[in-house]
């Protein structure tokens, strides 16, 4: 399997943020990312691939243009005024810290993403029937995450959304996408972007009541021509490997099969395992093994978007059995 990655998502690395109104280390860290590659290293199936430099026009198929120059130049007009007006502008919470590298890494992070979403095309699009066994799958192995960045928001360690912006890519040529966000927080930005919209279909499972609080309420369906293709499911904290995948499987076989889609983009966040730091159902290790081999069963050429998961000792194994049970 291919990993799409890059070193310049890493410069990104704000020291502190404020939780409950207490200063914490930043939990969206640089060491994320380097734990995560250093266990898919060590396992012979994946392909380290750098990204290549697409330009901003995809970016902008998602985010409009006073946002992007916000997130490019917010840094240095603080400084130079000193520090005092208009810093949060565009920000919806005190997690997406703005510093002089910020923009560096979010431009890098969509651009993993772009760059395995056109990898991902172009491999479907060169083979025939036969070739798609094994089921093609690639991973974007990004930071920042991007599924709570709305058009002109960031919030939650998000800026740019990297799903969104790659569904864009994978949409072209009349395609369907479905979006299975299984990262414990609700997608808030993700489903706001497309909530007008029959395609994609956008499916999350999430931790609630939590964090972003006011989204992902079952009763949120879409609107307009969009009705109907946004499926929100809300877990207790107490949910465990059985009772996630019972209903993981349930949203497969009546919402994400019967959309008859040509892609799946996997907004892969760990941060349901169970001793998570920022979230945590009861998800064990061999839970996202299952998980990976139930997201097979869909059996869609499928795009993995690294999102959440903050428990650094076992971030790694977590991600690469999702990536394995996909794999198997
Ligand atoms: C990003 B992703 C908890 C505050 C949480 C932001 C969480 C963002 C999660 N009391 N602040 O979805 O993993
Ligand atoms: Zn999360």
């Amino acid at each position: 399997m291919k990993v799409f990655y890059s070193n310049v998502c890493l410069k990104h690395a704000p020291k502190h943020e404020i939780i409950s109104g207490n200063l914490i280390d930043y939990l969206e860290s640089p060491s994320r990312l380097i734990k995560i590659k250093e266990y898919l290293d060590s396992l012979p199936i994946f392909d380290f691939v750098s990204p290549i430099d697409n330009g901003l026009d995809p970016i902008l198929s998602v985010h409009p243009k006073d946002y992007v120059e916000y997130l490019q130049t917010a840094y240095d007009e603080w400084v130079n005024i000193g520090g005092n007006k208009d810093a949060g502008l565009y920000c919806s919470d005190l997690s997406c810290c703005i510093t002089k590298d910020t923009w560096e890494s979010a431009y890098e992070s969509a651009q993993v993403v772009i760059s395995a979403a056109l990898e991902l095309k172009r491999f479907v699009e060169e083979s025939s029937e036969k070739e798609m066994n094994p089921l093609p799958g690639i991973f974007a192995l990004c930071r920042p995450p991007g599924h709570h960045a709305n058009s002109n928001v960031c919030s939650g360690y998000c800026f740019l959304n990297n799903a969104a912006i790659s569904t864009n890519i994978l949409k072209k040529d009349n395609k369907k996408v479905v979006i299975l966000d299984i990262d414990y927080h609700h997608g808030n930005g993700t489903q706001d972007i497309f909530y007008l919209s029959s395609n994609p279909l956008y499916v999350s499972l999430h931790g609630s009541p939590d964090y972003p609080w006011f989204t992902g309420n079952e009763s949120e369906k879409g609107e307009g021509e969009g009705e109907g293709f946004n499926v929100n499911i809300p877990l207790s904290k107490d949910t465990d490997d059985d009772e996630y995948l019972k209903k993981l499987k349930k949203v497969i076989y009546e919402n994400i099969n019967p959309y008859n889609a040509d892609y799946l983009i996997v907004s892969l966040g760990v941060d349901t395992y169970k001793d998570d730091i920022i979230g945590g159902l009861q998800i064990t290790s061999e839970g996202y093994k299952r998980m990976g081999e139930l997201i097979k069963s869909i059996n869609l050429p499928t795009l993995f978007v690294m999102e959440g998961g903050y428990h650094l000792e076992t971030i790694g194994i977590n991600v690469g059995n999702v990536l394995l049970g996909f794999n198997t």
